[in-house]
């Protein structure tokens, strides 16, 4: 009696799995799309030059990785979102901020979205809404690390 419940118990719950399993794998599929991923390493880059973010995104996930061996005092890397226009004034003003700040002013508008500082094996990771962001709109990230906007720059692409 009792082994025939259970029998029919499970039998609910994996009807229901199956149920919901596609449900879910749709779901994640329509976040991944929304989260990106890049590397920085020891040569003053990042891995790639260009975000393109759907339109649909509701909120975006940028993970940053520091595939280098350099600690954060001498080689870090942050990940900064701004309007393109903002960008040397930002750059400059975060150089001044210092490492203590992760290089960005405290409480600075012009920065849309921000990582922390992280050196050689370390990551980080910002999660932020769109909803201020327009479509079709300039935007770049960068790192505001002295001098390393130069070289470390892209275009962040949305909608
Ligand atoms: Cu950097």
């Amino acid at each position: 009696m009792n082994l025939m419940r259970n029998t029919l118990a499970a039998g609910a719950l994996l009807g229901l799995q199956a149920l919901l399993l596609p449900l879910a794998a749709h779901a994640a599929a329509t976040a991944d799309k929304c989260k990106f991923e890049i590397t920085g390493n020891d040569l003053m880059q990042y891995d790639k030059t260009q975000l393109d973010v759907p339109g649909d995104c509701a909120q975006v996930t940028v993970t940053l990785h520091h595939a280098g061996k350099l600690p954060a005092q001498a080689m870090g890397h942050n990940w900064v979102l701004v309007n393109t226009a903002d960008l040397d004034a930002v750059a400059n003003a975060g150089m001044a901020a210092g490492l203590q700040n992760n290089y960005l002013p405290p409480g600075d508008k012009r920065v849309l979205a921000s990582t922390k500082v992280v050196g050689g094996g370390e990551t980080a990771s910002v999660t932020f809404a769109t909803a201020t962001l327009k479509k079709g709109g300039a935007y770049t990230f960068l790192c505001t690390f002295p001098g390393h906007n130069a070289l470390m720059r892209g275009k962040f692409k949305f909608g």
